[in-house]
């Protein structure tokens, strides 16, 4: 594998995210130092994300308590949502009655492997990604497997423009939902 087709790849994932109307889909604006990474109090809000639940960013300073497996799929951070919550953003720029599909990235803690989380994406209340489990992508501290990548029924954005995307995480026992490169891409 050469040095080139990194190169390309990254240049690639950069473009796409730049594409996309996704506000902070990549969950790089924010740097938060208390442990263990929940939006709100000091850390302060996660910019373009209402958070629903205990829903955060990792690493935080040096720690990363609920990203414990699978390489980042892009920039330095990830998005947790522990136990049952959820992410928000209201997504506007879109193109009346054009079709688009969600992508994210996905991967679940390795500690509460036995729990594993359950995810499921919503646009204007509609499902676009049904209820699924997310494995660990790798064993504790293996850093090296890819997240998981899941890509949206498609749906027609309305007159507004304007949509509510909604990623939960359905389980309510003990388990972390890592997200990361949420973006959405028009269809032809
Ligand atoms: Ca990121």
């Amino acid at each position: 594998m050469s040095a080139w087709f990194f190169i390309t790849q990254a240049f690639l994932a950069v473009s796409i995210a730049a594409g996309s109307p996704v506000e902070n889909g990549s969950f790089e604006t924010d740097r938060f130092s208390r442990a263990p990474g929940y939006a709100g109090g000091a850390n302060g809000a996660m910019t373009g994300w209402e958070t629903e639940g205990r829903a955060g960013l990792n690493p935080v300073g040096r720690q990363r308590p609920f990203h414990d497996n699978g390489r980042v799929p892009q920039g330095k951070q990830v998005a947790v949502i522990q136990s049952a919550g959820a992410l928000h953003q209201t997504v506007d720029g879109l193109q009346p009655d054009k079709r688009y599909r969600i992508r994210l990235r996905a991967n679940a803690r390795y500690f509460y492997a036995e729990t594993e989380p359950v995810l499921g994406v919503e646009v204007d209340g509609a499902e676009v990604i049904s209820p699924v489990k997310i494995s660990p992508v790798g064993d504790r501290h293996d850093y090296r497997p890819p997240f998981h990548l899941l890509i949206s029924e498609p749906f027609t954005a309305p007159a507004s423009g304007n949509v509510r995307l909604t990623i939960r995480s359905i389980r309510d026992e003990e388990c972390a939902l890592l997200i990361d490169d949420v973006t959405i891409e028009s269809l032809p």
